[in-house]
């Protein structure tokens, strides 16, 4: 199982574009439950029965964001149902790129909320392998 953590701007915009393909791939090449639970929370229906409904997949993510836009998007797109709201963590102003703010700042701002996010995606994993974090490598971040 591989937990994915996207930040900031381009983190949350390729993260969009690979969930979008890892929900294809599920629905047009069928997938198996078992593969499919490396990246998605699944209810035990929707394994059996191979098929998925809003309420049956979530995805093993975190998006963080210290600016709304994208993760508003996100939440407004057609794959909004693949979120949980107690998966996402934005601010409103972001870091302008400033490293130092995004670091010192949102870091210590965060921190604690963003270890307890990923401390209870990590529990709902029987067999984690692996951390896919996706980020630029410009822009403020959060983490250094
Ligand atoms: N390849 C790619 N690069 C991107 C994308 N969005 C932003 N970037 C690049 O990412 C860098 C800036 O990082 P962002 O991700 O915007 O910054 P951030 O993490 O949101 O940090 P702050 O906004 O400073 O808090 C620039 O070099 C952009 O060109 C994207 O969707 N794809
Ligand atoms: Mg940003």
């Amino acid at each position: 199982m591989c937990l994915t953590g996207a930040v900031g701007q381009c983190g949350n915009q390729i993260g969009y574009r690979f969930w979008d393909l890892a929900l294809q791939e599920y629905q047009y090449y069928k997938t198996s439950a078992e593969d499919m639970n490396s990246f998605f929370k699944m209810n035990d229906g929707s394994k059996k029965s191979g098929c998925y409904n809003s309420d049956s997949v979530k995805a093993r993510a975190v998006l963080i964001d210290m600016e709304e836009g994208v993760v508003s998007e996100i939440l407004n797109s057609p794959l909004k149902f693949v979120f949980d709201r107690q998966q996402l963590i934005t601010d409103v102003s972001g870091s302008g790129n400033n490293w130092a703010i995004g670091n010192k700042f949102y870091g210590l701002k965060y921190r604690n909320r963003l270890i307890e996010l990923f401390r209870k995606e990590v529990e709902e994993c029987d067999n984690l392998q692996c951390f896919f974090l996706l980020h630029s490598m410009g822009g403020g971040k959060l983490m250094g």
